[in-house]
């Protein structure tokens, strides 16, 4: 791999085995071409936040080395996804597996079907919880550190409960 670019994904599960499901969709990134898993963080069990009422999430965020352009890395999500049998339903509705790009490397991209940085990342704490343990000084858009947003957020319940190995 030429000129990599360090690129986070964030990796949510709340239907069927859980800890299964964000294995295989690890698992199906690490094996693409032009794809390697630096870093995956600490497993965290996390309340549900937006739609409807739903089951706990596990959530992991990865740091990831990729000579894919993000479009080529947003695919690879849909990959994943329909893999893991997703079902696109309700808006925010329970779902196998959910993998959101993060960030970029430093780029700004904004189409209709592909916003990096995500623009909720900021606001959500099981992006925030697991983002901090792999990048503790990692600065985010808004110029903030992560545990500076991560103090401001109120009401959402995450845990770490392990690692996914
Ligand atoms: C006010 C209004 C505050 C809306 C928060 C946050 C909405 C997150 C949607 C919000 C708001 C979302 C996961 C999840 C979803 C996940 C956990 C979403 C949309 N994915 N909850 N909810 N983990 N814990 O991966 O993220 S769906
Ligand atoms: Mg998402
Ligand atoms: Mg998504």
């Amino acid at each position: 791999m030429t000129e990599t670019i360090e690129a986070y994904l964030s990796l949510g599960s709340n239907l069927g085995d859980r800890r299964r499901n964000l294995k295989e969709a690890l698992r199906m990134i690490g094996e693409t071409d032009c794809v390697s898993v630096e870093k995956i963080s600490p497993l965290y069990e996390t309340g549900a936040v937006g739609g409807v009422e739903q089951g706990d999430f596990y959530n992991v965020v990865a740091r990831i080395e990729t000579s894919l352009s993000p479009r080529e890395l947003l695919h690879l999500a849909h990959r994943v996804e329909k893999r893991l049998d997703r079902v696109h339903g309700e808006r925010w509705g329970p779902r196998t597996i959910d993998v959101d790009i993060l960030l970029y490397g430093e780029a700004s991209i904004d189409e209709k079907d592909l916003v990096v940085p995500h623009p909720e990342m900021e606001n959500r704490a099981f992006v925030l919880a697991p983002l901090g343990d792999i990048a503790p000084l990692l600065m985010l858009p808004s110029g903030r550190t992560v545990s500076e947003r991560l103090a401001g957020i109120e009401g959402q319940t995450v845990k770490i409960i392990g690692s996914l190995d």
